[in-house]
């Protein structure tokens, strides 16, 4: 029997998914193409081959997940809007049929009393403004965007007050321009810095749109946050770990919460500085309600001097365990179990920007689960993730972090990016053939974590 971790009265348990990763739906009711669209069928960028043309289908039954939702008790829900969905070529034109699905998604939330939680932008830009701008390596998007943001909150923002502009600012600048392994598969270091600049820029401009439309919203902005670590006690380590920990974390939080950049960094890159207009920062530091948290690893950086500008390199994936610690458990991503992490990284942020509200937008894990003799799916390895991990979050809240709720990611085994549907990150299983659903063993250990704070009186 698992211990619970403990959490405040009115605490949110919830999942979190995004558009593209669930909906299929691709090239319905006037929605149009988004660079994952293309990017999953241009052969050979993804690992399987697959796309997410179908995805979880729930552009075509989102009600069997809610179901889902309320069974296990979840009492928010976080999910993203497709732009191209909404607005076919990302501006101009407003597509109703797009519209009315999220307005019928939010309706059935609030049915089964769940809080919906929207992300603007969860990857999926609008084809049409890749190819007129470069999405946003372009600054005219970052306008843009605020215009959508607007058609979006006009529309549901009678019954949305959770609003999350952007998902993960690094990670789309990061792997779609820099490394190109995602969508839109730019391998163009020099437009690095504009593109994570132009994102918090639309940002910015999204949080005083949404502000001055619905002044009761609750609005933010998700970063993943990234454990860096040096990997050796060297002093060149240590300072190619400081450079990467401001490219990947500070970088966005100190543009938000202190409306500078890292200095250190912004000498380092030099030719390759952000194109930062008269006012930017400003917009970008505007106050917001809640900062969004993505936790689920950490990576070790080192000194590498061939490597341009950073001179630093960063591993996520395995290694070799330290001599008489015990070995490190990863995931089916390759990625380190390291719970203490979460703690560390809620305990800095309240101590470095000023004890903001907090939520885990996203937190779990892949394993290759398997549906058993028994038609169940157990999975004790992501109980014991979610417990280690959750528990950390709470004891975070006991030693002053102001945080709010949890959101699983994920719901339910969905479409992994660059890895296709080959990695299952679900508390649901999804056999993506017939789009039947089983709720996994930890999907039920949720179950009996929320009942439990439940009877407690939380
Ligand atoms: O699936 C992604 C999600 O879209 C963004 N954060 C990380 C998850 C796992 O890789």
């Amino acid at each position: 029997m698992t211990e619970f971790p403990q959490f405040p009265p009115g605490f949110l348990f919830g999942t979190a998914t995004s558009a593209y990763q669930i909906e299929g739906g691709w090239h319905e009711d006037g929605k149009g193409l988004s660079i994952w669209d293309v990017f999953s069928h241009t052969p050979g960028k993804i690992k399987t081959g697959e796309t997410g043309d179908v995805a979880c289908d729930t552009y075509h039954d989102f009600q069997t997940d809610i179901d889902i939702m309320r069974e296990l008790g979840l009492n928010a829900y976080r999910f993203s809007i497709s732009w191209p969905r909404v607005l076919p070529l990302g501006m101009g034109e407003v597509n109703p049929k797009g519209l009315d699905y999220y307005s019928r998604l939010v309706d059935a939330l609030l049915e089964a009393e769940i809080t919906p939680f929207v992300t603007l932008f969860h990857w999926d830009m609008p084809q049409a403004l890749m190819d007129a701008y470069g999405g946003f390596a372009g600054r005219e998007t970052a306008l843009i965007f605020a215009d959508y943001a607007e058609v979006v909150v006009r529309h549901l923002g009678d019954r949305v007050k959770h609003w999350i502009t952007l998902n993960e600012p690094w990670e789309h600048a990061w792997l779609g321009y820099f490394v190109g392994e995602h969508a839109p598969g730019r391998r163009r270091p020099w437009e690095y810095f504009r593109v994570a600049h132009h994102e918090l820029l639309a940002h910015g401009m999204a949080v005083e749109r949404i502000r001055a439309l619905s002044p009761d919203a609750q609005v933010g902005i998700t970063l993943g946050m990234h454990t860096i670590e040096p990997a050796r006690p060297t002093a060149k380590d240590r300072e190619a770990a400081r450079l990467a920990d401001q490219l990947t974390n500070t970088f966005f939080l100190d543009a938000i919460y202190r409306g500078r950049y890292p200095a250190e960094l912004m000498r380092r890159i030099r030719f390759l500085r952000p194109p930062i207009q008269p006012g930017d920062m400003a917009i970008i530091a505007q106050p917001i309600d809640f900062l969004g948290v993505n936790y689920y690893s950490r990576g070790f950086v080192s000194h590498r001097w061939y490597i341009p500008l950073f001179r630093a390199w960063l591993d996520e994936g395995p290694r070799q365990p330290e001599p008489g610690a015990p070995p490190p458990q990863y995931t089916a991503m390759g990625w380190e179990v390291y719970p203490q992490g979460l703690y560390d990284w809620l305990m800095r942020l309240t101590q470095d920007y000023g004890r903001p509200v907090l939520y885990v937008t996203e937190n779990g894990a892949a394993f290759d689960d398997v549906v058993s003799k028994d038609g169940r799916v157990h999975d004790p390895d992501r109980i014991a993730f979610l417990q280690a991990y959750m528990s950390q979050a709470a004891r975070a809240i006991q030693d002053g972090a102001d945080l709010r709720g949890y959101f699983i990611w994920t719901l339910m085994d969905n479409f992994e990016w660059a890895e296709g549907f080959s990695k299952r990150f679900g508390i649901v299983y999804v056999d993506h053939r017939t789009q039947q659903r089983i709720i996994k063993d930890s999907g039920y250990w949720v179950r009996e974590l929320i009942r439990h704070q439940q009877a407690s009186g939380r």
